[in-house]
């Protein structure tokens, strides 16, 4: 067990674990395992960054040192935990993980207020697990406050990053009915108890609505299109949908072979939240099989209610990305301030820009994240502009509006393609250009944020960043 800060097992009364940085560590950056006799404690603006579990608690000791009585379950404990940063780096570190060892009932292990849960590649970072029923639980953090009604001053990463960028997609999206325009045609489940219906008034221009609350069945209700569609072995997909419900609750999504429907087998499989705020859920995997099937959602008749939209199913191919180009901890050790030269624009979870250098008091650490140029540019922290990435500036206005229009320098009179990227890697914008055209409308949905262009004519090929206002 490899735990940066550990309450030990025997006694802990009115301990103070204070601005500490804990980093890197195999298992939690703080584990505060309680006994029966536990009171007093707080952990409070510490900074927990690239741990796989950054706050880990439990009430493991309580068979252990002076008050343990049988059968050790405790209610509640009045620790605090305040103040905190609590940052999962990867998709499958957690922010917090509790341990319920002793008694059918969870326990409240005090309370907890203005910490940060960031974690950018998956939003279901708080887990816990109680051994007695082996029931386990994973929340987001809106789910975990109105459920517990705690951390109700803390704040979660606003932003979702993906682990993979795509680099070509082979074909078009196979997945039939995949809008919902007019009906909800070629979609079904089992159990029959679930309404399908058609939806106008969530996600867009048209949706399809589950609405489960009958389980004589069953207790879960899975959602297929009946249109059989193709995977192989060893290529990758990219699953994408939109989802949104007027509840909390999880989607297991994936995709099932027909070789796969009498087990529980599926490939990419994933849980998704969904709740009153939408998502636009992205994620891939390597097909295990060559095989049809179907994109499958499937969902408890507790959380019954969900609406869906927009969804692909692509064969790909994509990168890595490693997640430590967008996320840093600097620390500084050192009994004097000390500056660190830093590569473009990142801000610190507060939301102060720091462009080419930060300063760090002695003895302090900061996460950073990285932002696109044009967040330091247009708040004027730096004065000049940044270059675009290794070609000639191609493009102008940049940063341009949204919405407005762009032009192009001049090219060789041919006909050229333009394809816009997110910074992920994403193909946002696909536009053909007719020879001597210089002046092109941006695609109306082009959100703010950075992007790259890149314009291909013949065999030349240019890219460049390009600031959307
Ligand atoms: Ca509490
Ligand atoms: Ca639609």
């Amino acid at each position: 067990m490899c735990h940066g800060i550990y309450f030990g097992n025997y006694s802990n009364k009115n301990t103070l674990v204070q601005r500490n940085t804990v980093t890197n560590c195999s298992v939690s950056g703080i584990h505060v395992d309680h006994t029966m006799v536990s009171s007093g404690n707080q952990i409070k603006d510490n900074i927990l960054f690239n741990n796989l579990i950054q706050l880990s608690l439990s009430d493991y000791s309580n068979y252990n040192g002076p008050g343990a009585t049988a059968p050790y379950y405790v209610p509640s404990f009045n620790t605090v935990y305040s103040g905190n940063i609590l940052y999962a780096v990867t998709k499958d570190q957690l922010c917090m993980q509790q341990l319920h060892v002793y008694g059918a009932n969870w326990v409240d292990f005090g309370t907890f207020s203005n910490n940060m849960y960031y974690a950018p590649y998956n939003d279901r970072s708080i887990f816990l697990h109680n051994h007695n029923t082996t029931e386990q639980r994973t929340f987001t953090l809106e789910r975990w406050q109105s459920e517990w009604n705690e951390d109700l001053g803390s704040t979660r990463s606003p932003l979702h990053l993906e682990d993979k960028a795509v680099t070509e997609i082979f074909g078009t999206n196979p997945v039939p009915n995949s809008t919902f325009a007019s009906n909800v045609n070629g979609w079904g489940g089992w159990p029959t108890q679930a309404l399908l219906t058609h939806d106008q008034t969530h996600l867009d221009a048209g949706c399809l609505k589950v609405d489960f609350s009958n389980n004589a069945s069953s207790n879960v209700f899975t959602l297929k299109h009946n249109t059989l569609i193709p995977v192989q072995n060893g290529q990758w997909y990219r699953m994408k949908f939109s989802i949104v419900s007027t509840l909390f609750g999880e989607v297991e999504v994936g995709f099932k072979g027909q070789t796969q429907l009498a087990g529980l087998e599926m490939e990419g499989r994933n849980h998704v939240t969904f709740d009153t705020g939408r998502r636009d859920a992205t994620f891939y995997f390597q097909s295990t099989i060559s095989d049809q099937g179907s994109c499958s959602f499937a969902n408890t008749y507790t959380e019954g209610t969900y609406f869906l939209d927009n969804v692909q199913l692509d064969r790909v191919s994509v990168i890595d990305l490693d997640p430590f180009e967008k996320q840093q901890l600097l620390i500084n050790d050192q009994g004097v301030s000390q500056s660190y030269t830093l590569d473009g624009c990142w801000s610190d979870l507060h939301g102060g820009l720091y462009n080419g250098a930060v300063t760090l008091p002695a003895y302090t650490s900061v996460v950073l994240v990285k932002e696109p140029e044009g967040s330091c540019m247009t708040t004027g922290v730096e004065a000049s502009e940044a270059q675009a990435d290794g070609s000639s500036n191609s493009l102008y206005p940049n940063p341009v509006s949204r919405g407005s229009e762009l032009n192009l320098l001049p090219g060789a009179g041919a006909q050229r393609m333009v394809r816009g990227f997110t910074m992920n890697g994403e193909l946002v914008w696909e536009e053909r250009i007719d020879a001597g055209i210089r002046v092109i409308g941006l695609p109306a949905d082009l959100g703010p944020g950075a992007y790259v262009v890149q314009i291909t004519e013949g065999d030349r090929r240019a890219q460049q960043r390009l600031i959307v206002l």
